[in-house]
């Protein structure tokens, strides 16, 4: 299961079950997807921060004890289940940030990866260990470790299973900051609150293109144009314009 609370337009979402590393089970998944739906066009939020309970995991995976007896078609159907909640995160219209409390593996790595952003703990780990298991990532885990650190090291990294630490997971890209243990919601809170000064509707603009390039559904660069024409023509476009001119700090509204 997962806990909601929304506080000045941020939303946390922690998942609760550290008894199993936070691992993402049907419950926490059908959360995530209810979350994320309900909140699709909602202009109240300013973002979103997911993370994990207890001390030890942000979440260690999918719930390997719920999957192991599936068919072909009941695992083809959950992985695709997974991947359209995932993507539902990935398009939000506001910035979702992984604060990454402990172990980030497996599906709960490709939660992370899903998220815009990523703020690691110090003890965080990352991996995708599917392979150990005799399987492979199902949650988006093959495309989006290769787009965050290069095809090579993803690679490498899917076939040996290799754990790495906040810090390496950094210096590959992965993570936007590494933090003292303890003070991954409260660093994501802040990037959330600066990008929430900006303009609204050109913040889901910029989601939206660089999401329409990498998901290869759209040319990225078509988005741009189209969306920058539609961005120039807002009220908070023009109240950009005029606060910079006026040498004042703007007032946007969404509009
Ligand atoms: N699923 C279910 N239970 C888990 C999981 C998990 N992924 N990870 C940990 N747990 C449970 C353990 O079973 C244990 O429960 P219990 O006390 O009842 O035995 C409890 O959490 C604590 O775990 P450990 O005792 O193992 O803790 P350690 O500190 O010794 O080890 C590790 C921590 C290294 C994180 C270890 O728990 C581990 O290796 N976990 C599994 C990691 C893993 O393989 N994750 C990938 C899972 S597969 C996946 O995510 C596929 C995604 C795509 C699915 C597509 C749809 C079908």
């Amino acid at each position: 299961m997962i806990q909601t609370s929304i506080q000045e337009g941020v939303a946390l979402i922690t998942i609760q079950r550290p008894e199993a590393l936070n691992a993402i089970n049907r419950d926490v998944m059908d959360g995530l997807g209810a979350f994320f739906r309900e909140h699709q066009y909602d202009p109240s939020l300013k973002g979103v921060i997911i993370t994990g309970s207890g001390q030890k995991a942000f979440a260690a995976g999918a719930d390997i004890k719920e999957f192991a007896s599936l068919t072909e078609e009941e695992g083809a159907a959950l992985s695709k289940k997974g991947q359209d909640v995932y993507f539902l995160i990935e398009r939000f219209h506001v910035p979702v940030i992984a604060a990454v409390n402990g172990f980030a593996l497996g599906g709960g790595c490709e939660l992370a990866m899903a998220c815009h952003m990523r703020i690691a703990g110090a003890r965080a780990k990352f991996g995708q260990p599917e392979v150990n298991l005799g399987l492979i990532p199902g949650y988006g885990g093959t495309q989006r470790l290769a787009q965050y650190i290069g095809k090579s090291k993803a690679i490498e990294l899917l076939l040996t299973a290799d754990m790495i630490d906040a810090n390496e997971a950094h210096r590959l890209g992965l993570v936007n900051h590494v933090v003292e243990e303890g003070k991954e919601v409260e660093t994501a809170m802040g990037i959330i609150q600066k990008i929430g000064a900006k303009g609204p509707i050109a913040v889901k603009y910029i989601l939206q293109c660089v999401n329409d390039q990498y998901n290869g559904e759209k040319d990225g660069y078509a988005s741009e144009y189209s969306l920058f024409g539609k961005c120039l023509v807002t009220d908070d476009a023009r109240e950009g314009a005029a606060a910079f001119v006026e040498k004042r700090k703007a007032e946007f509204k969404g509009k």
